[in-house]
This record gives C-alpha cells, sequence and structure tokens, in this order.
C-alpha cells in the first residue's frame, strides 16, 4: 500500500511551529502539521487543508523543501510506503488553537524536541529548517528505523 501524504513547518519569528499529535500514526510525538492527500487534491493544497483541519490556521508562503519515503516492513513483509511531500510555510493567517487531532506549540529553531519525534526527523528537519531541499529514504521494521538515506537536491 503506497500512501500519499504531506508535512508543513510554520517557520516566524526564528521559531518552527509543531504539534503534538493526539491520535493515529504517530500519536505521543511531536511533528509538523499533515497527512493524507486526497483524491483530486495537489499536494500543496493537502498541506494547506490539513493544517486548517488540526491547528486552525492557514499557512502562506509555501515552499516545497523535500520528498521523504518511508519504508515499512513487518519483517519480511511490507506493509507500508509513505510518500511524504514536505512544506515550509513563513506566515499564517489566524491564531494557532488545539483541536482533537493536534495541540500547536512553538519551539526555538535550535530546540527541536528530537527525543519525542520520529527517529528519522533529526537527520533530516535541521536540513529543511536551514533552507535546503532534500530526498530522504528510510527504512524502518515494525517502527524502528533501521537504516536511512538523505541528499540534497541539487538546483
Ligand atoms: P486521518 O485520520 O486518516 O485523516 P491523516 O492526518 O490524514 O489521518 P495520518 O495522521 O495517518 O493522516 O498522517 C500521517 C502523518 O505522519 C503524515 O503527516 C506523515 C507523517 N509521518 C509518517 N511517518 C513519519 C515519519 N517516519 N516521520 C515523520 N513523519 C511521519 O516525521
Ligand atoms: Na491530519
Ligand atoms: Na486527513
Amino acid at each position: 500500500m503506497i500512501l500519499l501524504e504531506t508535512l508543513l513547518y510554520i517557520i516566524k519569528n526564528g521559531k518552527v511551529l509543531l504539534i503534538r499529535k493526539k491520535r493515529g500514526l504517530g500519536a505521543g510525538y511531536f511533528n509538523g502539521v499533515g497527512g493524507k492527500v486526497e483524491d483530486n487534491e495537489d499536494v500543496n493544497n493537502a498541506a494547506i487543508r490539513e493544517c486548517i483541519e488540526e491547528i486552525g490556521v492557514k499557512p502562506r508562503g509555501l515552499k516545497w523543501m523535500g520528498l521523504l519515503e518511508f519504508w515499512n516492513y513487518d519483517n519480511n513483509a511490507i506493509e507500508s510506503i509513505h510518500f511524504v511531500h514536505v512544506f515550509t510555510a513563513s506566515d499564517y493567517n489566524g491564531e494557532p488553537r488545539e483541536s482533537d487531532e493536534a495541540e500547536p506549540l512553538w519551539f526555538n529553531i535550535n530546540e527541536i524536541p528530537f527525543n519525542s519525534m520520529w527517529e528519522d526527523d533529526s537527520l533530516w528537519l535541521p536540513l529543511i529548517l536551514s533552507g535546503r531541499r532534500i530526498y530522504g529514504r528510510f527504512i524502518f521494521n515494525k517502527w524502528r528505523m533501521i537504516s536511512h538515506e538523505v541528499h540534497s537536491i541539487c538546483t
């Protein structure tokens, strides 16, 4: 099963807005806002919609920053492959608010809570926050990362 998903990081005044995810995949972890791209929706609009749904703000100044692949195995069986398009946003309309999916919190760029995030995040999120576009591929077995690669995308 291949899944198409988004992640979005609002960066403003030297801080990045993360959510503590309250349910679904990665519940309990801090992450960007995001979720599954719907039928007849492009990835950009999905990133905007998920941000509105999860924290009630409309992001502005979106930039496409990368593609991540997560290959999830249960021993020899492949369970799911996630293609995740990552965006940053430089501003937003409205005020972040909690929803039943997510609690929004601001973090200094150099104080990201990697110990409470997906294992892969420390390998690529700093690159994106420093403005680099990336491609990454991460292999998980039973939700533990067993291998990884991250590349800068040339322009
Ligand atoms: P539903 O409840 O189906 O509407 P939805 O919010 O659309 O859920 P969900 O929560 O399954 O989708 O989305 C998964 C989210 O988790 C996406 O934003 C991508 C993100 N994600 C998945 N694996 C990840 C990983 N290894 N590292 C990471 N984010 C990951 O940083
Ligand atoms: Na979501
Ligand atoms: Na969704």
